[in-house]
């Protein structure tokens, strides 16, 4: 029997879901004809996309060179419906806001004359034949809800010649027309591997970029990938709070590791929402190649000045990703990657301890040497962990623990140093505040902000934004297009809806050792306007308590409609709002 405490608590959940199902979502008016929704059409734009030139882009992807041509599809409005499709969808990867607004949008454009089946638990689901239909009822209930939780998700890659052809017989025994994937880069690349095996089968596939990572983007096409802008949200209401708490007890500094496998768009962004006193842009460290001990200083410097200013707290913004971007620990994981790819079965025949020994004989002097010094936390997850797409498990590594206790050490090294200068020419001290820098004590705490933000309710920009692309991926499966991700631009203005080619963002990449054609991830450019942004207010933010605490998600009102920084000055919109109509 349910308690009383148990009811009202399950009425509080229901009515929070509930109220957001009621959440009016805008429709882009390719899809409408006298106010109904109807799939819209694609027609060819006269962009051809450049494609990878190789052999193995040849061997790879001979049907569909031929049938996309490489060129980028527009939707425009249709009249002519299709009936009797059979289409499925699955999320595969890490959850990310607005993804249940994607499966609402491809049902609703379905309506009841297609069959819309979801797949239980990603592309693992497909190959176990695990299809369920999904009734539009149904969406109604999952409309504007975070999480992935109607179907599950996971991150098989589906590769061997038997996980193919456990995709061939589902598609047959389910009489599958269409298969949408929402999904990442490695998902994505994926969708243009199925596109090609199903070309002949009559069944098309079509990719969803999702990621709250934020490194799916293409330029013209495609801003930002969806659940980046409510994560970010997320993210930047507990940086704000961190922020005050550590201005308002004056006793810590905090070291906050933000999620993004790799690039450092998730960190960028929390960081010209919330300006932190430091924040580390991996992509900035890569191309300055810094060494471990020049990040550790870098931060150091920052908290010396600060302590000798009476300002013993702050907040460090690190990216998950950093630890790749290091040169000299890019070398020793590419090294790694190598290594483990090509012994993977001596490796796996030997016993526990000796599998460190076994490949410590197989690196690089200097590398071998940096593996030896690291906390076996960090060595363990760069000897052994990679997932089924070859990536290392980047929010795994406790970067910010590996630089909290390099910083103390420094900042100990550094008060005691005679005559410590700062190479930092803005940060300047007089002989008091030099010596109060020499006596204050270096306190810390460390987080991790990454599973907190992937299932929250979407923003209104994702939950539209998602809405949008399902409907548009909708009638990407029901117009037999095969092989494209649905992408929409323009997004203060009305959107620009398009397919774009997935073969034509293919490049040659080593992955478990061998070349692999996959997606490339989007980093920061160093050019961009919003790390340039990011750039000019860095100091100001680190000598200054000028931090922002943007507060929770808005729903409503007038701050509701906003899109992230950084599409926003990369994409040098004239409004912060968006608009999809
Ligand atoms: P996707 O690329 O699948 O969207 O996942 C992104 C991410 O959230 C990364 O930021 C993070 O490194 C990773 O997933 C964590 O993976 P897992 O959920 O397997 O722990």
């Amino acid at each position: 029997m349910i308690s009383i405490e148990e009811k009202t608590m399950t009425a509080y959940a229901k009515s929070f879901e509930q109220e957001l199902n009621l959440r009016p979502v805008p429709t882009c008016s390719v899809f409408l004809s006298d106010g109904s929704l109807k799939p819209a059409s694609f027609q060819e734009t006269p962009i051809q996309l450049s494609a990878s030139k190789s052999d193995l882009f040849d061997k790879s992807f001979p049907k569909l060179s031929i049938r996309s041509k490489n060129v980028v599809l527009e939707a425009v409005p249709s009249f002519v419906e299709s009936t009797n499709k059979r289409i499925a969808v699955l999320f595969s990867g890490g959850p990310a806001p607005g993804g249940h607004n994607i499966v609402a949008g491809i049902r609703r454009i379905c309506g009841e004359l297609n069959t819309v089946f979801g797949i239980k638990s990603g592309p693992k689901g497909l190959m176990a034949k695990d299809l369920f239909e999904i009734s539009l009822s149904e969406v109604d209930e999952i409309l504007n809800t975070g999480g992935f939780d109607f179907l599950g998700s996971d991150r098989t890659k589906i590769k061997s010649d038997s996980q193919y052809k456990r995709v061939k017989d589902c598609v047959k025994e389910f009489n599958l027309d269409a298969i949408i994937v929402i999904g990442g880069d490695d998902s994505n690349t994926n969708v243009a591997f199925m596109a090609e095996f199903l070309a002949d089968e009559g069944c098309s596939v079509i990719g969803v970029p999702k990621t709250i990572d934020g490194d799916l983007q293409i330029d013209n096409y495609l801003p930002i990938s969806f659940g980046f802008d409510t994560a970010t949200k997320v993210y930047s209401e507990l940086v704000g709070n961190i922020l005050k708490d550590s201005a308002s007890s004056q006793k810590y500094w905090h070291f906050v590791k933000m999620m993004g496998r790799s690039a450092s768009h998730v960190a960028l962004e929390v960081a010209l929402k919330t300006h932190p006193h430091i924040a580390l842009i991996s992509e900035e460290i890569a191309e300055k190649e810094m060494s471990l001990d020049q990040i550790v200083s870098q931060i150091a410097e920052s908290i010396l000045y600060r302590a000798g200013k009476g300002k013993n707290f702050g907040v460090v913004v690190i990216p998950e990703g950093l630890i790749e971007f290091i040169p000299e620990f890019r070398a020793l994981i590419d090294e790694l990657n190598s290594v483990l790819g090509k012994y993977k079965v001596e490796i796996a025949a030997l016993p526990g301890k000796s599998r460190e020994s076994f490949v410590q004989t197989k690196l690089r002097v200097s590398s071998s040497q940096l593996l030896k010094t690291l906390p076996e936390a960090i060595k363990n997850k760069l000897l052994y962990e990679r997932d089924s797409h070859g990536n290392l498990q980047v929010s795994q590594i406790p970067t910010e623990e590996l630089l909290v206790s390099m910083v103390a050490k420094k900042i100990s090294e550094s008060k005691s140093a005679d005559g410590f200068e700062f190479e930092e020419k803005q940060f300047t001290l007089n002989e008091n505040e030099l010596k109060t820098m020499q006596s204050f004590k270096f306190a810390s705490i460390h987080h991790f902000f990454g599973y907190e933000g992937r299932c929250g309710a979407p923003s209104p920009f994702d939950a539209a934004f998602t809405y949008n692309l399902g409907l548009l991926a909708g009638s990407l499966a029901l117009s037999d297009k095969t092989g494209y991700m649905a992408a929409i631009s323009n997004l203060t203005d009305g959107g620009y809806l398009t397919a774009i080619p997935l073969i034509s963002l293919l490049s040659e990449e080593m992955r478990d050792g061998e070349p692999r054609l996959v997606i490339e991830k989007a980093l920061v450019k160093m050019e961009s306007p919003a790390f340039k942004s990011f750039k000019d207010n860095r100091i100001s933010w680190a000598k200054q308590d000028g931090f922002i605490s943007p507060g929770p998600i808005q729903f409503w009102g007038p701050l509701s409609k906003t899109l992230p920084e950084l599409v926003v000055l990369n994409e040098d919109y004239k409004t912060s709002s968006f608009s999809l109509k």
